[in-house]
């Protein structure tokens, strides 16, 4: 890989539907969202933005757009529809008309493993609580690199291991919806392990180009340096990033992380011998990075965890983090957030990039998503989203600048290629380039981010002599 990657990114269950078509599996997502405990946005990702019979239309856009890169996930189910077992060669064959459609474009494609769509016969079983997920998902990839392995040279097994698990054991919104954190460490813990594994077949299979994994890593922040805020901002990197980052390029579990799981009386049960030897053995060829925010925090004061999100985009419902025993997610009332609380604040790539540096030196980054969540008005046949505009070019300029000063920063992907189902959030916030009009048969508008994208791609290509 040597030109810088600009591209955009999606995820299967977000935007392609056909989720019965091609003998396709149901995945957990598919079941929950058909469920009635899908009760705060009621909707599926059945239609979603019809990408896979629309892929070729978003892939032109794309390259008419200067994008030079597709990061796209593989639904599991379309590949295993059981999970383990037999292959449906329908799902082959449906990935590499997305890749050969890539190529043709000069599109490179990247491609994640997994990201949130779990096969429902493995979610039964316990899903990532239960160990033979991990080697299930090791059989899963190395059939995805024997049969894409040939054209695809940037891979990435798991999507964001702490915000999915987070999500799923910690504040309860997305399947198995469970509130308790000790479950989370153990499912997360499994996907640590599940990569590694992937990471090792892909090196022992000697396939060209680099794998890692996809961690949704932030910049730790505090509005005070007492001794107290010092150590809230120590616990919240350990949660939220060395527990991911130190396993996937470091290769083994912060000892600090087992230490405080084990003073809090966690019967870590799941780290068994050899473990060590799995995840040394896996370690990744580089990190990639969502970024959407950093982390404002502050000493925990109460004796309960309560996590809460909001997933309306109203003043209904709120973000709370309090982690008991570990930090609380502060809030600083001078900086802007879009509807959902989100704060708008590019320069925390800037100081998460070096944060990151400092820690894992020589390590490559790609940035693998960015992008702000707005409910765009469709006004005369146009999206003026002045808003994201401001937004991305703040989060570019700031990653060029790191990238400057030696930060190894490969690529960068805006969220998302076009408009998608949002998790829970259903589609009234989207995040796209292009605007996809449900109401018109999933018609495509670029959006001004759109053509502001294409604008600094080409400036860039300029600058480099391209
Ligand atoms: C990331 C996920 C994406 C995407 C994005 C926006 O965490 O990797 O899949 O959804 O966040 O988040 P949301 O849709 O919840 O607003």
């Amino acid at each position: 890989m040597s030109a810088f990657l600009w591209g955009s990114a999606t995820a299967a269950y977000q935007c392609e539907g056909a989720w019965n078509e091609d003998s396709k599996g149901q995945s957990n997502w598919d079941v929950f969202c058909h469920s009635e405990k899908n009760n705060i946005n009621p909707t599926t990702g059945d239609i979603a933005s019809d990408h896979y019979h629309r892929f070729e239309e978003d892939l032109d856009l794309m390259a008419a757009g200067g994008q030079n890169a597709y990061r796209f996930s593989i639904a599991w189910t379309r590949i295993i529809p059981n999970g383990t077992g037999v292959v449906n060669p329908e799902g082959i064959a449906h990935y590499n008309a997305v890749i050969d459609a890539c190529l043709a474009r000069d599109i490179e494609p990247v491609v994640t493993l997994y990201h949130y769509d779990l096969p429902e016969s493995l979610f039964i079983a316990g899903g990532w609580e239960n160990r033979q997920t991990s080697d299930a998902f090791c059989a899963y990839a190395k059939v995805c690199f024997n049969a894409f392995g040939d054209r695809v040279r940037t891979w990435f097994t798991v999507n964001e291991p702490n915000y999915d698990t987070l999500c799923c054991y910690g504040i309860g919104n997305y399947p198995p919806n469970v509130k308790d954190l000790s479950r989370r460490w153990r499912a997360m813990y499994h996907m640590l392990l599940a990569s590694a594994k992937a990471v090792a077949a892909f090196h022992e299979g000697a396939y060209q180009g680099m794998i890692g994994l996809v961690s949704d890593s932030y910049a730790i922040e505090a509005h005070s340096d007492t001794p107290d805020y010092q150590e809230a901002k120590r616990l919240a990197d350990l949660f939220y990033n060395r527990s991911v980052n130190d396993a996937a390029v470091l290769g083994q579990l912060p000892t600090e992380l087992i230490d405080k799981l084990h003073s809090e009386g966690q019967i870590l049960d799941y780290l068994l011998p050899g473990d060590q030897e799995i995840l040394a053995a896996g370690k990744v060829d580089m990190l990639g990075i969502n970024a959407y925010d950093r982390m404002l925090v502050k000493p925990c004061t109460t004796s309960q965890t309560s996590l809460s999100t909001n997933n309306t985009g109203t003043a209904d419902s709120s973000n709370e983090t309090n982690i008991a025993g570990w930090f609380s997610v502060d809030e600083d009332p001078t900086t802007q957030k879009n509807a959902w609380g989100m704060e708008l604040y590019p320069k925390s790539i800037y100081t998460l990039l070096h944060q990151l540096n400092d820690h894992y030196p020589n390590l490559v980054f790609m940035i693998t998503e960015n992008g702000m969540g707005y409910r765009d008005q469709l006004v005369d046949g146009q999206i003026h989203d002045t808003y994201r505009v401001d937004f991305l070019k703040g989060f570019v300029n700031w990653t060029l600048k790191a990238r400057e000063e030696g930060c190894d920063v490969r690529s960068y992907f805006v969220w998302s290629t076009m408009d998608l189902y949002s998790w829970i959030n259903g589609y009234a916030k989207r995040y796209g380039l292009v605007y996809v009009d449900y109401n018109d048969n999933c018609r495509r508008i670029p959006k001004d981010s759109y053509y502001w994208y294409k604008d600094t791609i080409a400036a860039w290509n300029q600058k480099e002599g391209r």
